[in-house]
């Protein structure tokens, strides 16, 4: 039996060689060399119409048997081939979640901004809250509702940053120059007692200095209630003073002059780094300036529809960069704001 024979031997060699095959691809080539239309065993049967018919029964259930058991082998080995390769696939996936993760860098807060918060807890504590307001204001209440007149030299363009086409009912808009529109906003919508800081940016067109910058922030406090005097801001900027620049902090007032006060007041602080005794900070003085001060002008009482008979009112200003260079030793404004990396990572 040629043929019995023949179908054996395509069987025995067939498996042996599926044993050693697992790639997708050459496994389908092994289906079409093997159980094809014109693979092996198709060519085999092609020899099975040569037979006497007496055989035919025989060697065609032979033949069957064998195809099948070899569509069984092929689907048991297909299995076992992609089970394997997916759990090399998964292999190569594997995560190990024990690792220490790469940290995410991490900003931190500006120096400026650190300083703020500071001024805002010191206040706070003493029963003033924060306020803010726009940065882009209305002539009518960054000057002429502080009794800023109009030929006053800040009024300059020279001085102010304007905006092109910005003109209403409430005269011309421009970037504020002090945080002060932001108090007249709260005094008009408010009647006292009234005890608020307002800081934020503020915006003067002038040449850039170690001392001077085009953009700064600045920090007002005012205080409107009946019988408020000097004495009481004497001793909320000492309390705050104290807070930011330690316990032997102490507040002195020179005369000074702004429009919006009468009297004015330029305040001082004694020298954080020598206690008064002079140094290099201070320039040999024991004192700092921190800004300016003053009793509320009555006519800016008035603007802002507050009696001036009835009530009284202290205010001040603060640059708070300046805060910042005192208590970082920074010596020059620009710093602030160059956004050099190097820099701002020093108080991370
Ligand atoms: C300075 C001086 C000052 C004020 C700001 C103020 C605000 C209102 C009414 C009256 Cl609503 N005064 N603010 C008063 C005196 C001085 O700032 O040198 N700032 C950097």
């Amino acid at each position: 039996m040629e043929l019995i024979e023949r179908l054996e031997r395509i069987e025995r060699e067939s498996r042996a060689r599926l044993a050693t095959l697992d790639d997708p691809a050459a496994l389908e080539q092994w289906r079409l060399d093997v159980l094809g239309r014109k693979g092996h065993l198709a060519e085999a049967m092609k020899g099975l119409a040569t037979l006497p018919a007496s055989d035919r029964p025989m060697v065609g259930e032979r033949a069957n048997a064998a195809k099948l058991g070899l569509e069984a082998a092929f689907g048991s080995r297909l299995r076992e081939a992609s089970a394997t390769a997916r759990a090399r696939e998964l292999e190569g996936e594997r995560i190990d979640v024990t690792l220490p993760g790469r940290a995410p860098t991490k900003g931190s807060l500006h120096p400026v901004t650190m300083i703020r918060r500071e001024v805002e807890q010191a206040f706070a504590r003493l029963g003033f809250t924060s306020v803010e307001g726009p940065e882009v204001e209305w002539d009518h209440y960054n000057f002429t509702l502080l009794n800023i007149p109009p030929d006053h030299p800040a009024r300059d363009t020279q001085d102010s940053f304007y905006i092109q086409g910005g003109t209403g009912e409430l005269g011309e808009m421009l970037l504020r120059t002090q945080t002060s529109p932001v108090q007249v906003r709260t005094m008009l919508a408010h009647q006292p007692p009234i005890r608020i800081i307002a800081p934020g940016r503020t915006y003067r067109n002038e040449a850039t200095d170690a001392s001077h910058e085009a953009m700064f922030t600045q920090v007002e406090g005012l205080c409107v209630d009946k019988g408020v005097t000097l004495a009481d801001l004497r001793g909320t900027l000492t309390v705050v003073a104290r807070a930011l620049f330690g316990p032997q902090s102490e507040i002195r007032f020179r005369c000074g002059y702004f429009p919006f006060v009468e009297p004015g007041a330029e305040i001082d602080m004694t020298c954080h780094m020598c206690n008064g005794d002079g140094c290099r900070v201070c320039k040999r003085t024991g004192w700092i300036e921190l800004g300016g001060a003053g009793m509320v002008h009555p006519k800016v009482l008035a603007n802002a529809g507050i009696d001036p008979d009835v009530y009284s009112g202290w205010a001040f200003g603060c640059g708070l960069e300046r805060f910042a260079m005192l208590r970082y030793g920074i010596e020059d404004i620009r710093l602030f704001y160059d956004n050099d990396i190097r820099f701002l990572r020093q108080f991370a």
